[in-house]
């Protein structure tokens, strides 16, 4: 599959003196932990038992790192469940819920890369993976990709052959070394023996990318990408491994997706 490539440059942010909107607070009662969760980074709002009521699945970043699930009881009461345990410097940044063997459970997708902390130097254990659910919300690791640095991960089905591929950011990439990897396209080439074909943008972009969203930004049918970076000059000097890197002025990028070429959706 084809990505097309448009590089925007932003020279200057504005200010706005009113939030955009406002919301009602709702509190979840916790008490039942025995610890605290610091750096809740990730939440999804879904009914993970069958039960008709909505739960939550969230990462937590620090400390007692990991995935957890809070189901919903009565009266906004939660019963909270870790399913994924990591450890504190796993750095984990991002996780996507998918049904990747489409079996009509959710399994999850997880990255891995935080590196802003005390311990600054290219982990290899950083990257993508797999938590297959076996059914019963038991997660199992059952595919590792790695990649300096991961923040964020997208599973789609990008090229529309009817499996799901991966879209990952790294922001603490090897950027002296593979600066282009911070981004890469995997495509599913066998689902089942988790084989995947990795790209990288082409073109001379030597930043590493934080924020990344999907959608159908053409309306042709097929899911297109934008980027985000977050790196600046003098970012990382403690580091040469994240601050020799030329900066790119390119601060947000979008990728067209070709798959669906001449098949325009009215
Ligand atoms: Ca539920
Ligand atoms: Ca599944
Ligand atoms: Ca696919
Ligand atoms: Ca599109």
């Amino acid at each position: 599959m084809t990505f097309l490539i448009f590089g925007i440059s932003l020279m200057k942010t504005g200010t706005r003196s009113k939030p955009i909107h406002t919301t009602k607070r709702c509190y979840v009662n916790l008490s039942q932990l025995p610890y605290t969760l610091p750096e809740s980074t990730k939440f999804e709002i879904v009914d993970m038992d069958g039960d008709d009521k909505k739960d939550i699945v969230t990462l937590f970043g620090q400390g007692n790192e990991g995935i957890f699930i809070l189901y919903q009881k009565e009266n906004l009461d939660f019963a909270v469940e870790q399913v994924i345990q990591l450890s504190p410097e796993f750095g984990s940044s991002w996780f996507e819920l998918l049904d990747y063997e489409n079996d009509g459970d959710l399994d999850i997708v997880l990255t891995n890369g935080d590196n802003a902390d005390y311990s600054i130097f290219l982990k290899p254990y950083h990257g993508i993976r797999l938590y297959v659910n076996d059914g019963t919300n038991t997660f199992n690791e059952t595919w590792f990709y790695p990649l300096y640095g991961a923040s964020r991960v997208l599973a789609e089905d990008f090229d529309l052959d009817g499996d799901i591929d991966f879209a990952v950011t790294a922001l603490f990439n090897d950027s002296q070394n593979a600066p282009e990897e911070g981004f890469i396209y995997l495509e599913n080439l066998n689902s089942m023996q988790f084989e995947f074909q990795a790209y990288t943008l082409k073109g001379d972009f030597t930043n590493g990318w934080l924020t990344m969203e999907k959608g159908d930004y053409d309306a042709d049918g097929d899911q297109d990408i934008m980027l985000g970076t977050f790196k600046v000059q003098g970012v990382r000097k403690k580091s040469s491994y994240f601050g020799a890197a030329k900066i790119d002025p390119t601060k947000l990028l979008f990728l067209e997706n070709k798959s669906n070429q001449g098949k325009r959706v009215e």
